[in-house]
């Protein structure tokens, strides 16, 4: 996969390229990411990529032409989902990341200030949002969504950490989890954990993670795919759907 970022601070993205499974796919050869400076598409002596905003009101707008000259240059390599960071955008979410993953190119195209001429819009073909909170700029959430993605490519995980088990893959939030000492300031690993019964230990882990879920995200539970086990201890703790 090939990564593409179009901001004003390139610098930004050292360490987080660098650090983790974005780097290992990286050393795989999985992953290929480009930082573009948007200064490098302005044309004026002093580099400006923003003014006033029409209308009046307080900060900064970026210019719309070296966004979209930006966006037409990188976007000659690879035909990339071009993906504008944007509070007002969709949701990001694990099926989303799941989209991207199977894509071969991606552009991220980072604003900073108070946004974003309207007229870039036509230049991107999604606007996404990691949450429901204000940024400084698209950069971070840029980060956050490759992150995602990265963990889905094929190769980037170990095949004992397959992403198969993690939270929202499993349509549920996580149960607890423990590694040694068996007793911490005299909180034990539950015994069914030391048991070596496979089964039960499966089983204990699912009724963990439903009733994590039910006490935290039981709006989660709505759409979660669930058996009859699951359905069965779920109405032994009182619930029901849409209930
Ligand atoms: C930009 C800003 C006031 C925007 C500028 C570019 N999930 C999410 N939250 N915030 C963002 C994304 C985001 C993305 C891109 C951004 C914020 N800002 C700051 C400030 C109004 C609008």
């Amino acid at each position: 996969m090939k990564v593409h970022f179009i901001t004003i601070f390139p610098e930004l993205f050292g360490g987080p390229l660098a650090t983790g499974p974005i780097r290992i796919a990286r050393e795989k050869g999985l992953l290929d990411v480009a930082v573009h400076d948007l200064r490098d598409y302005t044309t004026d002596k002093h580099l400006v990529v923003d003014d006033v905003p029409y209308g009046g009101g307080q900060g900064m707008v970026m210019k719309p032409e070296p966004l979209v000259a930006a966006i037409e240059h990188v976007a000659a390599d690879g035909e990339p989902r071009r993906i504008l960071l944007a509070a007002r955008g969709t949701r990001f979410t694990q099926p989303k990341a799941s989209e991207l993953a199977a894509l071969p190119t991606l552009l991220f195209v980072c604003g900073r200030y108070e946004g974003v001429d309207e007229r870039v819009a036509p230049a991107v073909d999604e606007e996404l949002s990691i949450g429901d909170y204000v940024l400084s700029g698209g950069e971070l959430a840029a980060l956050v969504v490759l992150d995602a993605v990265v963990r889905l490519l094929p190769g980037v995980l170990g095949n004992a950490a397959s992403p198969v088990d993690d939270s929202f893959a499993t349509g549920l939030l996580e149960g607890p989890q423990y590694t040694r000492p068996a007793e911490f300031r005299g909180a034990r690993v539950p015994d069914v954990l030391l048991s070596g019964d496979h089964a039960a230990i499966a089983r204990w882990r699912r009724e963990q993670a439903l009733r994590t879920t039910l006490a935290r995200r039981p709006d989660v539970l709505e759409t979660a795919p669930l058996d009859d086990a699951d359905l069965a201890f779920l109405r032994s703790l009182g619930w029901s759907r849409r209930g």
